[in-house]
């Protein structure tokens, strides 16, 4: 029998897999925030991250590789009373679906992107993607990739995020706390997830003694952030920035259907919406 945001379903992910932490992460987040499961929906984009929503007990879309941020979008804009959380991959959010993360990020939309950051594209078994580290072999780049790697948390600063943090998979309860934390900001959040594939790159083994939590830091330091980001060799797990500036959904109030134009709405017939389209 599912419980709440669980939908009974088998993950199918690998042995070890970080996308295990971030489904127990975003389920106990969820669960504490008391949301009711029809008041969440998940997107996800493509990627082994993508069957978070297959597992997710909420209202779901899996969208086509890389346009899970402005599907997101459209939903929040519909109905901004929902809490909309988007999973989606490093190679979905910081490649192929890049400038839509950073748009929305510049318009402060009331969305929670969580990405899976790990660092490889993975579920085409392992190419190289913008966050691979330099010399790491992977399957496309079997003398080690010969590129840097961007940084996306100061792609996540620069674009005028307001919420701004790094989380690591494998520690699933300060996780849901940047979860929760995400999920009821004011306008719009972004959480990196370390998120280890020990399929194709398992990054445990490259930052093991690198990891550190965020403590005494003032999340509305933008400098103080911006510094963070640029940490090299340690690396920073918590919320790096939190202030809170209008949405970009409250502009469009005036838009949104009242409770009783939706009912209508609910009457239409699909079938007969179509035909006018034959
Ligand atoms: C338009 C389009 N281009 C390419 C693909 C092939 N493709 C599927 S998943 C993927 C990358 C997955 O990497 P990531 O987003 O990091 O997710 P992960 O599998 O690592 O969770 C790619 C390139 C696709 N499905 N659609
Ligand atoms: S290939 Fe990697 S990311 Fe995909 S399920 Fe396996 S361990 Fe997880």
């Amino acid at each position: 029998m599912a419980s709440a945001f669980d939908t009974g379903r088998r993950p199918q992910w690998c042995p070890g897999c970080g996308n295990y932490g971030i489904l127990a992460a975003v389920r106990a987040a969820l669960a504490e925030l008391g949301l009711k499961p029809e008041s969440v929906v998940a997107v996800a984009g493509i990627g082994c991250h993508g069957r978070m929503t297959e597992y997710l007990g909420v209202n779901a879309f899996h969208a086509i590789h890389g346009r899970a941020v402005p599907v997101a979008v459209g939903v929040k804009l519909a109905n901004p009373s929902l809490k909309v959380i988007v999973h989606t991959g490093d190679g979905d959010a910081y490649s192929i679906g890049l400038s839509h993360l950073l748009h929305a990020a510049r318009r402060n939309v009331g969305i929670a992107v969580i990405v899976h950051n790990n660092m490889i594209f993975a579920l085409t078994t392992g190419q190289a993607g913008p966050t691979t580290p330099k010399g790491v072999r992977t399957r496309s780049t079997p003398s080690g990739n010969p590129e840097e790697p961007f940084n996306p948390i100061l792609l996540a600063l620069a674009s005028g995020a307001t919420f701004v943090a790094r989380g690591f998979s494998d520690d699933v309860q300060h996780l849901k706390e940047l979860i929760k934390r995400a999920v009821n900001h004011r306008g719009f959040a972004i959480i990196d997830v370390i998120q280890p594939c020990p399929t194709f790159y398992d990054v445990r083994r490259e930052i093991r003694g690198r990891l550190y939590k965020l403590e005494g830091h003032d999340p509305a330091d933008f400098k103080a952030a911006l510094n963070l980001a640029l940490e090299a060799e340690k690396i920073p797990l918590g919320v790096l920035y939190d202030v809170e500036k209008p949405a970009f959904e409250e502009n469009f109030k005036h838009l949104v259907k009242q409770p009783a134009e939706l009912a209508s709405l609910r009457k239409l017939s699909l079938a007969k919406l179509l035909a006018r389209f034959s």
